[in-house]
């Protein structure tokens, strides 16, 4: 179970967040409308939800799932692999001090990189992908933490997607969204699939907070497949994040 989030307002300069999109620039009304539905998702699933102000000097700055990977045990604070997102990094700090002691922080050192996209937990054990933005070294330093804290991790390497969980997402009960380079990954052939086809990929990132599961407006099939497990779905719009490669996960960090 979950009792908080953090999440940060997106900035005006968002609209020059990092993009593979090819769907235009976000619209900042919209984008901050959305947010605000957002917020209101996570707290309809129970959470006490810490809002923290927009920060210009980062244009992706919004997604603060990449910054911190929060478990039970411990708080890790990571090194973001895109250079442009390093500096967020800073500012959550004496956030998450806020909730863990200082002996339960744990600090990505360079030259390892991780961004917490690339994160999936399941129970006490992590799959991390090893992308564009998260290297091996940083992997295995996080990996060396989970052990300091009773926990485990693995490395999945990634192909063609962004982070892991843009092509997987673990919703409890031995669930998992699961889409494009990673249907026929033996790693996962543990889990009860639901395979999501390649015009949904993007609902492959869902988002399980205590028994409900956050899904991206517009995906009819993705949401019926998860009601159809016995999950209430709430539908919430990402479309303006959508445009700068964002998704449900990255918009928070819940623990
Ligand atoms: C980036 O490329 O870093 C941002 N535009 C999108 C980050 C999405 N984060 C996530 O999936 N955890």
């Amino acid at each position: 179970m979950f009792t908080r989030a953090i999440v940060k307002k997106p900035c005006q300069a968002m609209i020059h967040g990092i993009t593979t999109a090819n769907l235009g620039k976000p619209d900042y009304q919209l984008a901050l409308q959305q947010h605000a539905a957002y917020v209101q998702a996570l707290e309809q699933c129970g959470l006490k939800v810490t809002v923290l102000e927009a920060d210009e000097s980062y244009p992706d700055s919004c997604f603060v799932e990449d910054t911190a990977v929060l478990t039970p045990k411990f708080a890790l604070i990571t090194n973001p692999g895109a250079p442009s997102r390093k500096g967020e990094v800073a500012s959550m700090i004496p956030i998450i001090k806020q909730f863990y002691s200082k002996d339960a922080i744990e600090y990505i050192q360079a030259p390892g990189t991780l961004e917490g996209g690339d994160v999936m937990m399941v129970g006490d054990h992590f799959y991390i992908g090893i992308s564009d933005r998260t290297n091996q070294e940083g992997a295995g330093q996080f990996i060396h933490a989970l052990e300091k804290h009773g926990m485990s991790g693995e490395m999945v390497p990634l192909h063609t997607i962004l982070h892991l969980k843009t092509g997987l997402s673990y919703i409890e009960n031995n669930n998992l969204l699961i889409s494009g380079e990673f249907l026929e990954n033996p790693i996962f052939s543990k889990f009860h699939q639901i395979p999501i086809t390649a015009d949904d990929a993007y609902s492959t990132n869902g988002l399980w907070i205590n028994g409900k599961v956050l899904v991206a407006a517009g995906y009819p099939k993705t949401k019926k497949a998860i009601e159809d497990l016995g999950y209430e779905v709430l539908e919430v719009d990402t479309s303006e994040y959508r445009k700068i490669d964002g998704s449900l996960t990255c918009l928070s960090l819940r623990f």
